[in-house]
């Protein structure tokens, strides 16, 4: 059994509060791990050093911190296969999918790395005679992170690699339900060779860790992802502190497939829009809006593929849907399979737990699809977070836009049409942060990630996130001097 302690100043530290919590594995249902609880002190810990570490971070030159960075993306790099196999034994996700994501996650760091050098201010024209004035951009301070348990190190570089190029320091609150693979991370960060209290780790519980954290008076921004009800509560206290925030709260995504589309890549689409990682990702299309023109076709072909999908080990190869990563997310996707039912959706595959071949353990839930779903009902309203599809049927363009719209979330959308014309209407329509024309799940370090709506506020990824990190200092000089009258504004 592996005991991990919370990493504060450069170094494991042993949790305050002598408590350990644990970890399970949801595809065996066993406790593989013993995650250290933090209390306010082992916060105020990483806090104070992460503060500590701030001007010398800051004061870096700006090359140098892109040097660790690159380095890092190294050593991740030469890790991928060891934190992908923890980050499976945390959330019971594919290991084809998590290794994916730590094969990607390099780039994160030498984007980030690289435009570390490239934060320009401006030299400004202004109306004032004799004034040189020029813009600086500069890092907040210390800035907490707070992630969950779907993607737990691809949703953390989203955060850091841009939050350290910035020149803020950080401290990290993973979920508690897949804590070990940040505690593994925060070591590779020494191994890079990054000064102490630069990235520091506390884990333990959201209402108890998280919430500490992001009260702390010299946090100066939370940036989290997870659901839109803790945003909101994050939210909420950060005006009243008066902290930054960013939110990223996942969404209830339309896929929309008109009858022109080619309609096998739409199916695979449809298909990975929701069932891949088990549905449990931000951007899962979990709303298919099909032209009713093609309804009944399109639907035979997504059964068949749909049925063909293996569910087991996440570990092997050829599984394609593996659990649940937690009990109560199993017990919210099946709640909300009782509520589809009673609502009068009709359950045309799947419907309730799975206990065929390659089921272990108690949180395999069926690939599930809904059709003759009203976008009013609360199985297309509301998140799942699971391997469950609402089918909505449309008769144009006009209505499939008006449902598509019709939703407190706006994080990603999809759409499947051959017509040009139309690729550009709809995308200049849907009020989504992400729009996917004949692709889905397409996600890039270099490419702006955020939500519309309830979806949340600000930007991951791209050159449009350094900003996030930073803050604008407007300078004056005054090229002669000269006594002037006190009394009236310059
Ligand atoms: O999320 P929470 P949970 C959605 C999805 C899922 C639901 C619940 O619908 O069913 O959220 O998942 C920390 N102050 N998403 O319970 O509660 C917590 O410890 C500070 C969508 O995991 O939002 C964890 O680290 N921190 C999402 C993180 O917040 C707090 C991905 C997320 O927890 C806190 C995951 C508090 N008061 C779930 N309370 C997406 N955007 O894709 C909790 N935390």
């Amino acid at each position: 059994m592996k005991h991990y302690d919370l990493f504060i100043g450069g170094a494991a530290a042993k949790p305050q509060s002598g408590v350990w919590f644990d970890s399970i594995n949801p595809y065996t249902g066993e406790v593989w791990a013993k995650i250290a609880k933090a209390d306010s002190n082992d916060v105020s810990a990483a806090v104070a050093s992460a503060k500590a570490a701030f001007e010398g971070w800051a004061g870096t030159h700006p090359s140098q911190r892109g040097r660790l960075l690159y380095k890092l993306a190294d050593i991740i790099e030469a890790n991928a296969e060891r934190l992908a196999e923890i980050e499976v034994r945390s959330n019971g996700k594919l290991y084809a999918e998590m290794l994916g994501q730590l094969r990607y996650l390099p780039q994160w760091y030498r984007y980030f790395g690289g435009l570390a050098d490239k934060i320009e201010g401006a030299v400004l024209p202004t109306d004032k005679a004799n004034i040189f004035n020029f813009t600086r951009y500069e890092p907040l301070g210390v800035v907490a992170l707070i992630t969950a348990w779907n993607s737990p190190l691809l949703l953390l570089s989203f955060k850091l690699a841009a939050a350290l190029a910035a020149g803020n320091t950080a401290v990290i609150k993973p979920s508690e339900f897949t804590s070990a693979s940040a505690l593994e991370f925060a070591e590779l960060c020494v191994q890079a060779g990054f000064p102490k209290g630069v990235v520091n780790v506390v884990t333990g519980l959201g209402a108890e860790t998280g919430q500490i954290l992001c009260r702390h008076p010299d946090v100066a921004k939370i940036s989290f992802t997870g659901s839109d009800a803790t945003g909101a509560k994050i939210a909420e206290q950060a005006g009243k502190d008066l902290k930054r925030v960013s939110l990223e709260l996942g969404g209830k995504s339309p896929n929309i497939v008109f009858e022109d589309a080619d309609q096998e890549a739409a199916v695979m689409g449809a298909i990975s829009g929701i069932f891949a990682a088990s549905g449990q990702t931000c951007i899962a299309g979990s709303r298919l809006l099909l032209q009713s023109t093609i309804h009944d076709k399109f639907m035979a072909r997504l059964l068949e593929v749909a049925r063909a999908a293996k569910v087991g080990d996440p570990m092997n190869p050829d599984t394609n849907v593996g659990p649940v990563a937690t009990e109560p997310q199993y017990k919210k996707v099946l709640g909300y399979l009782d509520i589809a039912k009673k609502e009068g959706a009709k359950c045309v595959l799947g419907g309730g737990p799975y206990t065929g071949p390659g089921a272990k353990g108690n949180l395999f839930v069926e690939p599930t699809i809904f059709t003759g779903v009203n976008n009013k009902m609360r199985i297309a309203q509301e998140e799942v977070f699971g391997p469950v599809l609402a089918v909505i049927p449309f008769k144009d363009e006009a209505e499939a836009l008006a449902i598509a719209n019709d939703i407190p979330f706006g994080l990603a959308a999809g759409v499947w049409t051959k017509d040009v014309g139309r690729m550009i209407r709809m995308s200049e329509k849907l009020r989504a942060g992400t729009v996917w024309v004949n692709t889905y799940r397409a996600i890039s370090y270099m490419s702006p990630f955020g939500g519309y709506k309830r979806s949340g506020m600000g930007r991951e990824n791209g050159q449009d996130e350094i900003y996030e990190y930073l803050q604008t200092k407007s300078v004056w000089i005054a090229t002669e001097t000269a006594a002037v009258n006190p009394f009236v504004m310059r």
